[in-house]
């Protein structure tokens, strides 16, 4: 499963020209709302310093990082909700991703249209988060009046979740930040509600930044100069921050790292949600382990590059045996044994 971050905010932000630094592909760009409508998917690698230390230590033929998925999803305006612009085809492209990454117009441009008529990022914030919540505020009635006949104990307890997030919604309270236990989450894992999923913000400013947000899970950058300059050069500071956007996007997805060695051919990373178990994990890297799995070796990468080899690491008895229950640790060099 490829996890995905789909990139959202009004028209004319800069979502494309994002989208094309971060996944080195060239779209659609234009000074006028609506040039994106289908919207364009690419695959990105996850930047490790840690892969590439296990792969100078293995010597492997091979590397392969972990990849998140990106997707440029078309821009929203208000009423979205109510089909406005196309609205709810896009708000259903959202809703297939597993985070959202919204691009904030902080530029000034002769050429290019501000839909909103004004540089104003905490308006923008609000016109997205307001049309995101109204869609999970239909969904929830929408269930809750399918629900409504059933009086089954499945049906009441869900009945019960979602009266819940009823109340929080209509008092504006998007759902990631409304506490859930697990069982509750569990429950409402079917609706892929648009406001429970993890966001972080990019600000496209100028390079005379006066506009800010004042939200720990964002990063200002000017992206249009940033892409401009990745074509020209590879500079490696410019990656550093186009980096830094991919990797605050892995992190919200709540993601670990773990690593394969596979006989000398490939040193890979792969991506598995936190306290994810050993079968799971053996399930990513092939769809056949889960069933066949006996046993696993583990190791954390750091003692393994300590250690200079996986024979050297066997032989001082730093490899320990686990079984499918095991709870893998960001960071662990997994061998299955099946
Ligand atoms: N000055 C300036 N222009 C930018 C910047 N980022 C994007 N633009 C311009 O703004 C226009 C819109 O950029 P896109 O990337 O197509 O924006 P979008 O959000 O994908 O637009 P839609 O698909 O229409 O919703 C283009 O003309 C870009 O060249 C920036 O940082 N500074
Ligand atoms: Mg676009």
């Amino acid at each position: 499963m490829q996890f995905s971050i789909g990139i959202v905010g009004l028209p004319n932000v800069g979502k494309s020209t994002l989208f094309s630094a971060l996944t080195k592909k060239s779209v659609s760009i234009a000074p006028y709302p609506f040039t994106t409508i289908n919207p364009n998917v690419g695959i990105v690698q996850v930047p490790d310093p840690r892969l590439e230390a296990i792969f100078e230590t293995i010597r492997s033929e091979k590397i392969t990082a972990a990849s998140i998925e990106f997707t440029d999803i078309a821009g929203l305006i208000e009423g979205a909700h109510k089909g406005e612009g196309l609205g709810n085809q896009f708000l259903s492209n959202i809703r297939n991703c597993d985070a959202i990454l919204e691009t904030v117009r902080g530029f000034k441009s002769d050429e290019s249209i501000n839909v909103m008529g004004e540089i104003n990022p905490e308006k923008e914030i609000g016109i997205i988060e307001t049309e995101l919540l109204s869609k999970d505020r239909e969904t929830v009635e929408n269930a809750l009046s399918k629900l409504d006949k059933n009086n089954d104990k499945d049906s009441v307890r869900k009945t019960s979740v979602l009266h819940k997030i009823k109340t929080e919604t209509n008092n504006g309270r998007p759902i990631r930040e409304i506490y859930l236990n697990a069982e509750e989450l569990k429950e409402i894992q079917e609706y892929q509600f648009l406001t429970q999923k993890p966001i972080f913000y990019v600000l496209n400013t100028d390079n005379d930044i006066k506009t800010s947000i004042l939200l720990p899970n964002c990063l200002a950058i000017n992206i249009k100069a940033e892409k401009d300059f990745a074509e020209k050069s590879y500079d490696t500071d410019f990656e550093s921050r186009l980096d830094k956007i991919i990797l605050s996007c892995y992190n919200i997805l709540d993601l670990i790292t773990f690593y394969t060695i596979a006989k000398k051919k490939e040193t890979r990373a792969w991506a598995v949600p936190k306290n994810s178990k050993a079968a799971e994990a053996g399930r990513k890297v092939h769809s056949d382990f889960e069933s066949r799995f006996i046993r696993a070796e583990v190791i954390n990468w750091e003692e393994l590059v300590k250690a200079g080899s996986w024979p050297k690491a066997k032989e001082i008895g730093i490899v320990k045996t686990v079984g499918k229950d095991y709870v893998v640790q960001d960071g662990d060099i997994i061998e299955f044994k099946i």
